[in-house]
């Protein structure tokens, strides 16, 4: 397909001011359903006469302008997979046309329709998923976000099936109707674009509660499950409740309807979706509790919920002129999500794990086939732009502003933001824009963010002359050319920077030579930066601190200093990363084959793991993630070529060895003083402390010794994380608790998320691909649930490597042929698993060669758009 370029963007000649569909869904077997539309029309450009709506796989029935039959139209079918369609409409014979009404009837497709966007059916129940094109699955439409407009929406279904009728806005009327059906009348009073557009029809447990905003107004809050699951929506009620205030307090921003809805659907391709009124989720980011939510899933629960919620007005109230604007109400809403979590969690926790979405995933995207800036130039599938780069890398973008500007400045200009915009379909530059004005900071060569892609390395040099007692700091910084743009230009580089003596203390108050204090925030806004610091005594420099810019470091230690740092460093964060750069010296000394290195540098990291687990307790949350050596994947993510898995994989065994020999009696003696978690509750100490028991746990049984604590703590436990927690210790080590595990699927028999979690690990864990291919005889297996086929494929694909990176290639053809199977029902999914392949341009040659030459398979076979970008990029 011709890719869409940014630079096209044309304003609409006409607009549909007034959206009225009339849905009946005569739900008896494969069955289409009906819409009637009515669309008001309103002239833009004075010299329109005709007008295109978009459709796909749909039937025209009938068409109609200002109430009489029209012929003046032409039906074109466009080449290439699926059924897209245009529809050209000649309106010249009109008397008036500054405003019409155009009355469409089609059908759509409901019960074949597998890709899961569109409306269809998931499982028993029937929803809608629209963003970003897929409203022309429904009717004919300006299917792009930058029509507005008001939406009333009827519904028609058989009652017994579909009890619940819903759409976005306000319930208007509902009534009885013909052969047991029923109807429901739904208007939305906030203009919106149709990608957000909802529609649900079906049998649900419903739970209820209500939310007075500040100033004063009841909202009725409603979340819906399938039947049975009422008691594991209540924590997603208080993750909404709390976004609700925390959004109100921290930004301002106000619910705006009486009544805001949540569905749970179980077949969903993404997480979820901010349909104005009417979210819809995918139940694996909704439904859970302490008995089938491991913490790691309740937070995400708690943040989809939040992120979701903060679209209504960064993304709903305010959208995106054009799809190549997506970072506006992204990288904005993820950045809105991140502080929600850091201000009612754990702010350094929460970095911590932001900055691993970047590290271990954004800069492999960024330096790989398919790298684009937050805001791409180009583009074949929007379905393929729903990436790291344009969420969290976006979201960092929005972080750097809001360092420069400071908290005040900010929300200064999210008030101008909303002020200038609400209603409006903008852009990146619109926000900026507001930014920039409410603040007086200048940003418009902070813009480049938007447009350059790639990560910029930052290269950090010092010299600390004794004699005349000067230190000099030498910063530069350069993005190599990536595959979609070779020119890069230097880019405005905010560096939280802090120096610490030889005590480990930081040293404040420092000065230029020529008297200028140095700032806690030093700014690289070209091509390098040097400061000659007066001080008495050497000083080391740690930069970056919270992660304050998206870039890769480097900066010359030795061992020695890197030990000291990650020991001493004051900050919480330096600390953590301070150690992770010194985990990945770690697999550099073994990789260099140097046994004499490699020795010295595991030497030195048992005594940094010893002090480590001295202070375990201070921040058990903090520790788990000190006390984990980085496992195969995260070191990958490091890597820019030559990678082989397999010996990464292997350090990592003997590293495991080593720290268990070392210290695995201190893991147990530690264990033993971990103070009882008590009740289960969801928050960082508790959270914390069941991470760290894990990893200790883990450390402890490294040989096969102590399973009895396992077991004890299987038995004890009164939650879902403790539970799966002790199968991984048990899989990992290879204890044999086989017990364990059939206690397990036999309590969760019935768990479908459950068992997702379960199967993870299985194929985490596996031994080899009968194994993988194992589970997918588990009773709740679905080829055609997203949820879980990727419960199995993305653990193989990125975390078993010698499953995945066996020598035959078999894991990799797996993977392919997965992908290949997938698209011919679901690009979306066949997109996202062909992804898992993209990593072919970093790893040594005979990963490289096994990986294109499946791709080049896969480009001979006919493919859906959204995987054939993909392989095009990768072949290019
Ligand atoms: N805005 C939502 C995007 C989304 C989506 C996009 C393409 C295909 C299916 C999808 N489901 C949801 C999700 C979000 O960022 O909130
Ligand atoms: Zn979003």
């Amino acid at each position: 397909a011709k890719p869409l370029l940014r630079s096209d963007y044309q304003p609409l000649d006409f607009k549909i001011v007034n959206t009225d569909l009339d849905f009946y869904f005569d739900t008896e077997g494969d069955f289409r359903a009906t819409v009637k539309s009515t669309l008001d029309f309103e002239r833009q450009n004075p010299q329109a006469s005709s007008f295109s709506l978009d459709g796909q796989d749909l039937e025209l029935l009938s068409l109609k302008v200002n109430g009489q039959d029209w012929t003046d139209y032409e039906l074109e079918l466009l080449p290439g997979e699926g059924k897209f369609q245009t529809l050209h409409i000649d309106v010249s014979k009109l008397e008036n046309l500054d405003k019409f009404t155009v009355q469409i009837e089609n059908t759509l497709e409901v019960a074949n329709n597998k890709l899961l966007s569109g409306i269809y059916k998931a499982g028993e129940h029937i929803c809608s998923q629209c963003e970003s094109k897929s409203f022309r699955l429904i009717t004919y439409y300006f299917d792009r976000p930058d029509n507005l407009s008001l939406f009333t929406v009827k519904i028609t279904a058989n009652k017994e099936k579909y009890p619940y009728l819903l759409s976005n806005g306000n319930p208007v009327e509902k009534g009885e109707a013909a052969n047991g059906y029923h109807y429901a009348v739904w208007h939305d009073p906030f203009p919106k674009p149709c990608y957000l557009f909802a529609l649900v029809a079906g049998d649900f447990d419903v739970i209820s509660d209500e939310f007075t905003t500040k100033s004063g107004r009841k909202v009725d809050l409603q979340i819906f499950g399938e039947i049975g699951k009422a008691e594991q929506l209540r924590f997603a009620m208080s993750s909404l409740k709390r976004s609700m205030k925390w959004d109100e307090e921290r930004f301002g921003l106000e619910y705006d309807l009486d009544l805001f809805m949540i569905v749970a659907v179980s077949f969903f391709n993404m997480g979820a979706m901010e349909n104005k009124g009417l979210n819809i989720f995918n139940e694996s980011a909704l439904v859970g509790d302490k008995d089938t939510a491991t913490d790691a899933r309740l937070k995400r629960i708690d943040k989809v919920v939040g992120h979701e919620y903060f679209h209504n007005w960064t993304g709903d109230r305010i959208t995106c002129r054009d799809w190549f604007q997506l970072t506006l109400k992204e990288g904005l809403t993820v950045f809105r999500d991140q502080e929600f979590t850091s201000d009612t969690f754990d702010r350094t926790i929460e970095r911590i794990e932001s900055v691993k979405v970047m590290q271990n995933f954004q800069f492999d995207e960024d330096r790989g086939p398919t790298s684009h800036p937050i805001r791409p130039e180009k583009v074949v599938s929007q379905d393929n732009f729903y990436t790291v780069t344009v969420y969290d890398k976006g979201s960092e973008v929005i972080r750097m502003i809001h360092t420069l500007l400071g908290e005040e400045n900010f929300q200064k200009g999210m008030r101008l933001y909303v002020e200038r915009h609400d209603g409006q379909a903008v852009t990146c530059d619109d926000f900026v824009a507001a930014m920039a004005d409410a603040s007086g900071v200048n940003l418009d060569k902070f813009k480049l963010w938007y447009s350059q892609s790639g990560t910029p390395h930052v290269t950090v040099e010092k010299k600390f002359d004794s004699q005349n007692q000067i230190l000099s700091v030498h910063f530069s910084q350069i993005t190599h050319p990536t595959n979609d743009q070779a020119e890069k230009q230097a880019l405005v580089i905010p560096l939280k920077t802090v120096f610490l003596n030889r005590e480990g203390e930081q040293v404040t108050g420092l000065k230029t030579l020529d008297g200028e204090l140095v700032p806690e925030l030093i700014v690289l806004e070209n091509d390098s930066l040097s400061l000659e610091i007066a001080t008495p005594c050497d000083l080391a420099v740690v930069t970056n601190l919270d992660f304050s810019a998206p870039v890769i470091l480097h900066q010359e230690y030795d061992l020695q200093e890197r030990a000291f740092i990650a020991e001493h460093v004051p900050n919480e964060y330096a600390r953590y990363q301070a150690v992770q750069d010194l985990n990945y010296e770690i697999y550099k000394a073994y990789l260099s084959g140097v046994q004499v290195y490699a020795a010295q540098a595991l030497g030195l990291y048992l005594g940094v793991y010893r002090s480590l687990l001295e202070k375990a307790l201070d921040n058990p949350a903090l520790y788990a993630h000190l006390l984990s050596f980085s496992s195969p994947s995260v070191i990958a993510a490091r890597f820019e070529k030559d990678l082989d898995p397999l010996a990464l994989e292997n350090i990592y065994q003997q590293v495991q060895i080593a720290l268990n020999r070392a210290h695995g009696h201190r893991a147990i003696e530690l264990l033993d003083k971990l103070p009882a978690t008590g009740a289960y509750e969801f928050n960082v100490t508790q959270a914390g402390l069941r991470d760290l028991r894990k990893t200790l746990l883990t450390l402890a049984t490294v040989n096969g010794e102590h399973a009895d604590k396992v077991v004890e703590l299987y038995t004890n436990a009164d939650n879902f994380t403790d539970r799966i927690n002790v199968l991984g210790v048990n899989l990992t080590n290879k204890l044999g608790l086989d017990e364990l595990e059939q206690e397990f699927l036999t309590r969760y028999h019935d768990e479908t998320l459950v068992l997702d979690a379960y199967q993870s690990l299985k194929a985490q864990l596996a031994p080899d691909l009968e194994a993988i291919k194992q589970q997918f005889t588990l009773h709740t297996f679905d080829a055609h649930n997203p949820n879980r086929v990727r419960s199995i494929l993305q653990p193989l694909a990125r975390l078993n490597f010698a499953v995945m990176y066996a020598q035959d290639g078999s894991g990799i053809k797996f993977i392919a042929q997965q992908a290949l199977q997938a698209d011919k029902f679901n690009p979306q999914l066949s997109s996202f698993l062909v992804a898992l392949l993209l990593n072919f341009f970093k790893l040594s040659a005979r990963y490289q060669q096994q990986i294109l030459a499946e791709l080049k398979e896969l480009s001979a076979q006919p493919l859906s758009n959204n995987m054939q970008e993909k392989v095009d990029k990768a072949l290019e």
